[in-house]
C-alpha cells in the first residue's frame, strides 16, 4: 500500500506528540463527523500530553457539525506552519483531500498521517489501519496508548469526540465497516461518557446532534435531491445530478448537498447511488459521491478518476464541459461496475 513513506507504530506516534510543544492537526476538504471528531479527540490527547494544539481544515465545517469544532474556524495560510513543531493529519486519504493545505506536504512540514482508508495514497510517514471503521477508532488506540505510556486519567471529552467520529463514519453502526472491535470500543466509550460527571453530552445527545438536527436548508436540499433523482440500468443505478443553477435557484449553497447521495441510496432497488454536483468555483468540475448497496467496488471506479475512499463509499471529481457530458461519463463508468 505504501512504498514511499515509512509506517509508524502507535508508540512512536505518542512519543512524537509527547516531545512536541505546539501541535497542528489537520483534516480533509468538506470535513465530516469522523474528521472533526478525530481531530478534536487527538487534540485532547495532545493537551493531556502537555502540548498546545491548533486544528485546521481546508474548508469551513458544515454548521450542523459546529458542536465538534474546537477552535473557531480559521483558514491556515502558508507560512503559519512555522508556528508549530509537529503537524499531522487525521482521516485524510490523499494529498488531493488536503485541498488548500497541500502546501504542508509541498514544504515537507507534515510529520505524519493517521488514516483508515484502504485505497488512499500516503503523503507522509503514516499509521494506516484499513480495518478501523473510522479514523476515530485509531485515535482511540492513540488515546489508550498515551494513557498506558504516560498515565493520565480518562478524558470524557476525548471519549465523546472519538464516539462521535465512530458513530458518524458508521452511520450509527449501520455500515459494513463495523467490526466487533467497533462495538467493543463503543461499549467502553459509552460507559465512560454516560458515567462522566463533567456536564458534557451523553451518547444520545451526541446522536441527536449528529443525525437529528435538520435545518430548513437541509430539508430543502433533500427536497431538491428527490426532485432531481433519476434511475438508470433498470433502476439499479440511482443518480442525483445538481448543477450550480439548480442549487442557486433553490436559494441554497453548495455545502447544503453533502448528503445528497443518501437520497438515491435509500431508493429500493438501487445498487449503486451517485450524486454528481457541479462545482461553484469551477463549473467544469463535478464532485461525485458514490455508495454501493451491493458487492460493487465504487472506490475502484472513483480511483480511475483520481479519487478514492472505501469499497462501499467513495468520491472523485470529473471534468466536463456540460452537466450532460459529466453525467454521461459518470454513468458509463459506474454502470460497468454493476
Ligand atoms: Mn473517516
Amino acid at each position: 500500500m505504501n512504498n514511499i513513506h515509512p509506517s509508524l507504530t502507535l508508540d512512536e506516534i505518542v512519543k512524537k506528540l509527547k516531545a512536541a510543544k505546539r501541535v497542528l492537526i489537520v483534516g480533509h476538504t468538506n470535513p465530516d463527523g469522523d474528521a472533526l471528531g478525530s481531530i478534536a479527540a487527538l487534540a485532547g490527547v495532545c493537551e493531556a500530553l502537555g502540548c498546545e494544539v491548533k486544528c485546521a481544515t481546508p474548508d469551513r465545517p458544515a454548521p450542523r457539525l459546529d458542536f465538534l469544532v474546537r477552535d473557531e474556524y480559521e483558514e491556515l495560510k502558508s507560512g503559519k506552519e512555522e508556528l508549530f513543531d509537529l503537524i499531522c493529519s487525521v482521516d485524510v486519504a490523499s494529498y488531493e483531500q488536503l485541498g488548500s493545505l497541500g502546501f504542508l506536504v509541498d514544504k515537507k512540514k507534515l510529520d505524519f498521517m493517521i488514516d483508515h482508508h484502504a485505497e488512499g495514497t500516503p503523503f507522509a510517514p503514516c499509521y494506516i489501519d484499513p480495518e478501523a471503521s473510522a479514523a476515530g477508532e485509531i485515535v482511540y488506540d492513540v488515546y489508550r496508548t498515551a494513557q498506558e505510556m504516560y498515565g493520565f486519567d480518562n478524558l470524557p471529552e476525548v471519549s465523546r469526540n472519538v464516539y462521535t467520529a465512530i458513530v458518524s463514519d458508521t452511520g450509527s453502526f449501520k455500515y459494513s465497516n463495523v467490526t466487533p472491535d467497533t462495538h467493543i470500543i463503543a461499549s467502553e466509550l459509552l460507559e465512560e461518557i454516560n458515567g462522566a460527571e463533567d456536564g458534557g453530552m451523553t451518547t444520545d445527545e451526541i446522536c441527536r446532534n449528529l443525525f437529528g438536527r435538520r435545518t430548513m436548508s437541509d430539508l430543502k436540499a433533500q427536497a431538491l435531491a428527490i426532485n432531481k433523482l433519476a434511475v438508470y440500468e433498470n433502476g439499479e443505478l440511482g443518480v442525483v445530478l445538481l448543477t450550480k443553477e439548480d442549487v442557486t435557484s433553490a436559494g441554497l449553497e453548495e455545502s447544503d448537498f453533502g448528503a445528497a447521495v443518501e437520497t438515491p441510496r435509500s431508493l429500493d432497488g438501487v445498487k449503486i447511488a451517485l450524486s454528481v454536483r457541479q462545482s461553484f468555483a469551477d463549473p467544469t468540475v463535478y464532485r461525485v459521491s458514490s455508495r454501493s448497496n451491493c458487492d460493487a467496488d465504487v472506490s475502484a471506479v472513483c480511483a480511475s478518476f483520481g479519487g478514492g475512499g472505501h469499497v462501499k463509499a467513495a468520491g472523485c471529481k470529473v471534468t466536463a464541459k456540460t452537466p450532460e457530458e459529466a453525467l454521461d461519463v459518470v454513468l458509463k463508468a459506474f454502470s460497468a461496475a454493476l
